[in-house]
């Protein structure tokens, strides 16, 4: 095939789109010409950590927002890969909350099997991406950091899987700059241990405020006060922390809410969400959104309707995480090879709007995650990619509502059914709460390690 396609980020969409050529390709298939361009000097996205914060060795902002200690803040078996699980990775079934590093493994393992490191050119940028209706092209401009050389090449298809987890949102309150304690975003936040002893305010009320914040606690915080701005998270917290009301300013050392109420803190941790950002897009080809189930200009989630050779993958508020990425890459892969038809842009356009009225209409957690579970079924209908239960997905995903509403400092410690393979979870041996090595050795342990070795 005489086409070229750019792939922007080898994180878990960028990978998904490399699989789903090489998988063509494997039986029997014309694929064209691959070009993934990732700004780290490794792959996984997310889930390759850094240290680092700020910016990069090569002076680029950091990509990442993971921190030590994190594990999955969902049932594994509600991520799993359908044409890659957990048991051909790790050869026999493993719990079902894994630590970021083994998931990073899983995520690798795949794309070492397929062979697709070939395409990746680490540690470049992309600087813009720009369409000729002339030639019917994108120029796709970089930098190549182990050069330090800058070029551009000419791209049939472009596919943006650059994530948007990584911009934060910053708002600022009255009284920030003199606050006389650290203020971060999550984004920069790495490692609990450095507010042991501390009192910490949380502002936000969503997945990284809930997990910070339990990091904090798992870590030894002194106390944890986190402030909402629409609805409190509601779980059970321990005594150490109370939920309070929107921040309305500080003071050098003191946080007052809505409500009238104060607190003393030391350190103020934002966890208030991410910009969707494209920098290096030219106007007519950029994402605007907020996060959401259903982003507008996006056919099927992921065709951009202004320019149908231009696709994103992965820009949904996310549920379902790497098998959605994977519904969207093979659909997309399947427009690329001319086995999957577009519509007329009116038509693309018009289907969108439906979603989005579907979108707007949903109230609960459940209804959010079965109209997700519903999207992802309707790509995979028309593509190669094995079909999974995702009702079964969805019932997991109400255990999992249901284990954190019994208690969120437990909810890790259950264990559930793999949709793909059928196998149970094994238990892990330590409670996540007492599970203060996050390694992937001590993890995949038949036993806490330090009794491992004495058992050898
Ligand atoms: P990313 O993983 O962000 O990867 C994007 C890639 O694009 C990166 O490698 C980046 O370097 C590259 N890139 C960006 N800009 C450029 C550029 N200009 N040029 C070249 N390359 C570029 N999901 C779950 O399913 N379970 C979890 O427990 C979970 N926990 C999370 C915790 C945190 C703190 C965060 C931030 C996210 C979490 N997620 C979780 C969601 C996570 O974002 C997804 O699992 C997944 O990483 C998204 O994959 P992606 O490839 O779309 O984006
Ligand atoms: P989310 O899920 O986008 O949530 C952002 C939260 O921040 C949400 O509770 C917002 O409240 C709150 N927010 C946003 N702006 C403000 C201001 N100005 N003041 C107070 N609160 C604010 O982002 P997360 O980082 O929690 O999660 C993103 C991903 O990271 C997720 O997929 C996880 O897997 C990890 P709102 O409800 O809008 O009032």
């Amino acid at each position: 095939m005489n086409k070229r396609v750019a792939i922007i980020g080898a994180g878990p969409s960028g990978l998904a789109q490399l699989r789903a050529f090489q998988s063509a390709e494997a039986k029997g298939a014309d694929i064209p010409e691959l070009v993934c361009f990732e700004k780290q000097a490794d792959w996984g996205g997310m889930w390759n950590y850094t240290w680092r914060t700020g910016l990069d060795e090569n002076g680029e902002p950091v990509h990442g927002s993971m921190y030590r200690y994190l594990w999955s803040n969902g049932p594994k078996e509600c991520l799993e890969f359908a044409d890659y699980t957990f048991e051909e990775h790790f050869g026999r079934q493993i719990a079902s909350y894994p630590p970021r590093e083994v998931l990073w493994d899983y995520i690798k393992g795949r794309v070492e099997k397929a062979d697709v490191r070939k395409y990746i050119r680490f540690n470049t940028p992309v600087r813009n991406v720009s369409y000729d209706d002339s030639t019917g092209l994108f120029t796709v401009a970089v930098h190549d950091h182990n050069t330090d050389t800058t070029y551009s090449e000419t791209f049939d298809y472009v596919v943006c899987a650059s994530g948007h987890f990584s911009t934060p949102k910053m708002p600022e309150y009255d009284g920030f700059s003199t606050f006389g304690g650290r203020v971060l975003h999550a984004h920069d936040f790495r490692d609990a241990l450095e507010f042991k002893d501390k009192d910490i305010l949380i502002v936000g009320a969503s997945y990284s405020a809930e997990d910070i914040g339990s990091q904090c606690y798992k870590y030894g915080a002194r106390s944890i006060t986190s402030c909402y701005r629409t609805a409190p998270m509601g779980f059970k917290w321990p005594d150490n922390w109370d939920e309070k009301p929107a921040l309305t300013h500080v003071d050098v050392d003191t946080a007052y809410f809505k409500d009238g109420s104060s607190k003393k803190i030391d350190a103020i941790i934002l966890c208030t969400g991410y910009l969707h950002h494209f920098p290096f897009l030219a106007d007519d080809l950029r994402l605007k959104t907020d996060n959401r189930l259903w982003p507008l200009n996006l056919y099927k989630g992921v065709v951009w309707e202004d320019n149908p050779q231009f696709f994103y993958i992965g820009m949904q508020d996310q549920w379902y995480s790497f098998n959605m990425f994977d519904a969207q890459a093979w659909f997309v892969r399947d427009i690329i090879l001319g086995r999957i038809p577009l519509p007329a842009k009116e038509d693309m356009t018009a289907d969108s709007l439906a979603w989005r009225e579907r979108e707007l209409a949903l109230e609960t957690a459940q209804e959010m995650y079965e109209y997700q579970g519903a999207y992802i079924l309707h790509l995979i209908e028309q593509t190669d990619y094995p079909t999974f239960d995702i009702d079964g997905v969805n019932r997991t995903f109400l255990e999992w509502k249901q284990h954190k509403k019994d208690n969120i400092m437990t909810f890790r410690d259950h264990s559930y059914r793999s949709l793909m393979t059928g196998t149970m979870a094994p238990p892990h041996h330590t409670p996540w709460l007492d599970a203060l090595d996050d390694s992937m050795e001590a993890y995949l342990a038949d036993a806490p390690l330090e009794q491992a070795a004495r058992k050898a």
